[in-house]
């Protein structure tokens, strides 16, 4: 890996993060601050390149899009652009395990092949769907929407990203070695359109925070104490230019409630980021992190599939996904439809190199 030479004196990369700090922290930069922004930036891009170790939440697989030092222009305002920045090869599980504790949700850019990416929405595209218009959520199965297989019955395509390669390994970070696929359905958006408000289905703000902790399973105080995580597929562009998921980094560990000022109004608070999530990325995100959907602002419709895991002993949802009747599906996958069990009892891990 090439470190950059320091170009900067102490002086000016002091009074350039100051400068980055101010102006991080309003929600719209007119012009001439968007400049002194990417200014500061560039000086403490050179500064963090010569001297120390990206941190950030961005990943691309094998470092494809560029080397682990880059940082990315954050887009111009409007709002919360991210803090996201820095790529870091995908193979660093260390790294991505201290960000997607520490922020709630990862981004993997560029998962699949734009060959991959056309032929999902082909797939969907022959569904024939009601316009976003009348549904925006489509190919759904479990959660409230009863037992289904939903879109994995549309082909092999949608099947295979149940275990992608990419994902098992973070997802494992969260889950353990025992799993499985809670609920999925698929989310199109049109311009203009907005869907339900932003929530967590753990912590302080969730529907279920005055049921009483069970008796027999005591957590680490700063512990994982959740075990619902999402891989959110992007078919489509989605980020602050256009919309999509956005969250509240960090919130999984908040103790207190959502403000009902950034409940009401999430697009004026700095502390709400829409993740860049380009067609054939992936957003894993924890339920427990403050989350929801942003409006869609792209003249081009927004396309995700959403897969939800629990871990293996724990169901969300009361109806099953079922297994897809005109798709093969691999053992692995299979294993994933299971009905919830005690881990490693009743239900085998799902990694070759885990207990038997
Ligand atoms: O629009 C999104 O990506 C967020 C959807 C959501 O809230 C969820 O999957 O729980
Ligand atoms: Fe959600």
């Amino acid at each position: 890996m090439a470190w950059a030479e320091p170009k900067y004196t102490r002086t000016r990369v002091d009074s350039a993060g100051k400068k980055f700090t101010e102006l991080l922290a309003r929600d719209f930069l007119a012009d001439e601050q968007a400049d002194e922004f990417e200014e500061a930036l560039d000086i403490i891009n050179n500064w963090r390149s010569s001297h120390s170790y990206p941190r950030s939440c961005i990943l691309s697989p094998n470092g494809a899009r560029g080397s682990a030092t880059q940082w990315r222009r954050p887009p111009r305002p409007p709002v919360c652009s991210g803090r996201e920045g820095v790529t870091v090869d995908a193979s660093d599980r260390e790294l991505q395990q201290y960000l997607f504790d520490l922020q709630g949700y990862l981004v993997i850019q560029n998962l699949l092949k734009p060959a991959e990416v056309a032929e999902l929405n082909r797939l969907i595209d022959a569904q024939q769907l009601p316009s976003p218009r009348e549904s925006i959520r489509f190919g759904s199965a479990a959660g409230k929407h009863g037992p289904d297989h939903g879109f994995l019955n549309w082909g092999e395509p949608f099947c295979r990203l149940l275990d992608h390669e990419a994902i098992m390994p973070i997802l494992r970070l969260r889950l353990g070695d025992c799993f499985r696929l809670d609920r999925l359905y698929g989310i199109r958006m049109h311009k203009g359109q907005t869907m339900g408000s932003m929530h967590a289905d753990y912590g302080a703000s969730a529907l279920n925070s005055f049921a009483r902790p069970g008796e027999r399973f005591h957590f680490a105080p700063n512990g994982i104490y959740e075990g619902f995580v999402v891989a959110a597929w992007s078919l489509a562009d989605a980020g602050p230019a256009h919309g999509g998921f956005w969250c509240i980094p960090g919130s999984h560990k908040s103790n207190f409630k959502l403000p009902r000022q950034i409940h009401e109004a999430p697009e004026k608070a700095s502390c709400v980021v829409i993740p860049e999530i380009p067609a054939g990325s992936v957003v894993l995100f924890t339920e427990a992190v403050m989350h929801g959907t942003a409006p869609w602002r792209a003249d081009h419709e927004r396309r995700t599939l959403l897969y939800k895991y629990c871990v293996s002993h724990m169901a969300w949802s009361q109806a099953r996904v079922l297994a897809p009747p005109d798709v093969p599906l691999t053992p692995r996958q299979h294993a994933l439809l299971t009905e919830p069990a005690d881990p490693h009892t009743f239900v085998p891990s799902l990694f070759s190199d885990g207990p038997a």
